[in-house]
């Protein structure tokens, strides 16, 4: 019976030991290995995304309608190039403000001078220049979307529809843009807009390691009310998830315990 249960508390152990290495393997691969790591939105790629599989590509929900949130459209109204871009169901009517994040990313292909080697582009289709859609950037300017509401308007002033440059840390919108114009043909009216080198310098200029997102709103009801984006690239590169880092410090934390248990048994 002894032996049984000792027998029992071994395979136990050596499960738990596998399936930490198994784990601090998934991880460690993850992060750093770049042929794992180069589709979009995955951690080490350049800042690219253009939705062609089918899948998010590591853009999460803020907030959304349950049926009608962003996701990856093939077809009209969502792609610029390729087979997908992203888009949401609603083409007007009252909604649940619709808010998508990418995942995080550091600017850091610069040259010499700290200038980032290219602009951080992106195109867009349907709505703009709406009643103030604009969105609005500085501190606090992140609060101020209305998630998880069907107001359309913030105090009935401010309907936000576009893309804005996120500080990931405060949370704060530190550049935006939205179209110029209203316009949904496929073919012909997509409309790139553009972050510049020189505004991106500036925002890095005394914090290099600067996290970053890109949040794609919209809080506008009525005609025109939706967007649809794709063909996003810029001078940066995607970082590991909060989770990735927060499973290896817990790998961490348990191989310790697993070398500390077996000296103190030894
Ligand atoms: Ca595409
Ligand atoms: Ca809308």
């Amino acid at each position: 019976m002894k032996n049984q249960m000792r027998m029992q508390k071994m395979n136990r152990n050596f499960y738990v030991k596998n399936v930490i290495v198994v784990l601090m393997l998934a991880a460690f691969t993850g992060l750093t290995n770049p042929t794992m790591a180069a589709g979009p939105g995955q951690p080490g790629a350049p800042l690219l995304f253009n939705w062609d599989d089918g899948t998010m590509q590591g853009w999460i929900t803020i907030s959304a309608d349950p049926d009608l949130g962003y996701g990856p459209w093939s077809g009209w109204p969502a792609n610029h190039e390729g087979t997908h871009g992203m888009s949401h169901g609603n083409v007007g009517d009252s909604h649940i403000t619709e808010w998508v994040r990418s995942p995080e990313f550091i600017i850091d292909q610069v040259d010499g001078d700290g200038l980032p080697t290219s602009d951080l582009t992106f195109f867009m289709l349907g709505g703009g220049n709406r009643f103030n859609s604009n969105i609005t950037t500085g501190e606090g300017s992140g609060a101020l979307i209305p998630a998880n509401s069907q107001q359309g308007t913030v105090d009935g002033t401010y309907a936000p529809m576009g893309v804005a440059l996120r500080d990931a840390k405060t949370g704060d919108f530190l550049l935006s843009a939205n179209r110029s114009s209203n316009a949904q043909n496929i073919n012909s009216d997509w409309e790139q807009l553009t972050f510049t080198a020189s505004q991106l310098q500036a925002l890095i200029a005394d914090d290099p390691g600067r996290v970053f997102t890109l949040d794609l709103i919209d809080a506008y009801h009525g005609d025109w009310g939706w967007q649809s984006l794709d063909t996003v690239s810029g001078p940066a590169t995607v970082i590991p998830e909060p989770s990735s880092l927060m499973l290896m410090a817990l790998v961490g934390l348990s191989l310790l315990g697993l070398r500390y248990r077996k000296h103190s048994a030894g």
